[in-house]
């Protein structure tokens, strides 16, 4: 059994991320090829929804709290994710850990402290980030109404996302239109599973 890809989007707030998760899976599901679509914070958990009121603003929460619950919101996934990808699915992840760390570490929390919560969780194959400056993002549907949603902050936390990039990222120009972005998208999923195929016949 070929092990599923771990697909993951990041980027700042507005970049597109679930609506090109979305079209990925729904890409992946009519060529065959067996999908999930899952996204962090997830809301639904108990879990989720301390994060929900803190995100709506409902409910404050000290930022180291809300920090370590979006990592517990992950780690509350974890053993399903593992099965699935053993199972041969494909995992469309919108938001991760990258986020739980870029944003924290823009609030000056310390970055080492930041990333240890999230040690040990699975690691993605495949990372897209989708760039777009926030002034660009801003100007998008329902912008402003979530905590984060702030010019300078979403600055400082492309700045962190920058920051722990690696040969696993793609970095996707998020401003352009959608049908394009989704070709660029399809390319690199493309390569990535060409990749897995390529790993894995040079080990047997
Ligand atoms: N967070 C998250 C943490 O602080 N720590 C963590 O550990 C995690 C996991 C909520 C917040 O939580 C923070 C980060 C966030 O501030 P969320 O639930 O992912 O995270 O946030 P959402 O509000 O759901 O998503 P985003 O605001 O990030 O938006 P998306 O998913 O990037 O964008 P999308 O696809 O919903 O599109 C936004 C709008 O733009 C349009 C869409 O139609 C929509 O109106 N759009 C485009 N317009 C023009 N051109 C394009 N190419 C477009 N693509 C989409
Ligand atoms: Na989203």
């Amino acid at each position: 059994m070929t092990r599923g890809l771990f697909i993951l989007f990041e980027g700042c707030d507005r970049s597109g991320k679930t609506t090109q998760s979305t079209r990925l899976v729904q890409a992946l599901d009519d060529s065959g090829i067996k999908a999930k679509l899952l996204k962090f914070p997830d809301r639904t958990t108990a879990i989720g929804k301390m994060i929900d009121g803190y995100l709506t603003q409902k409910s404050k929460l000290s930022d180291e709290a809300i920090h370590l619950l979006f990592s517990a919101n992950r780690w509350e996934a974890m053993n399903q994710m593992r099965a699935d990808l053993e199972s041969g699915i494909t995992l469309v992840v919108d938001r991760y850990a990258f986020s739980g760390v870029a944003f924290s570490a823009a609030k000056k929390l310390d970055f080492k402290w930041c990333k240890a919560p999230d040690v040990g969780l699975l690691a993605p194959d495949r990372v897209f980030f989708m760039d777009i400056h926030p002034d660009d993002a801003a100007k998008r549907d329902g912008y402003g109404e979530e905590i984060y949603e702030k010019r300078e902050f979403q600055i400082e936390v492309r700045v962190k996302f920058f920051s722990m990039m690696d040969s696993s990222w793609s970095v996707v120009d998020a401003n352009k239109d959608a049908d394009e972005i989704h070709r660029q998208i399809m390319v690199l999923t493309k390569r990535a599973f060409k990749k897995q195929e390529e790993d894995q016949s040079s080990i047997s």
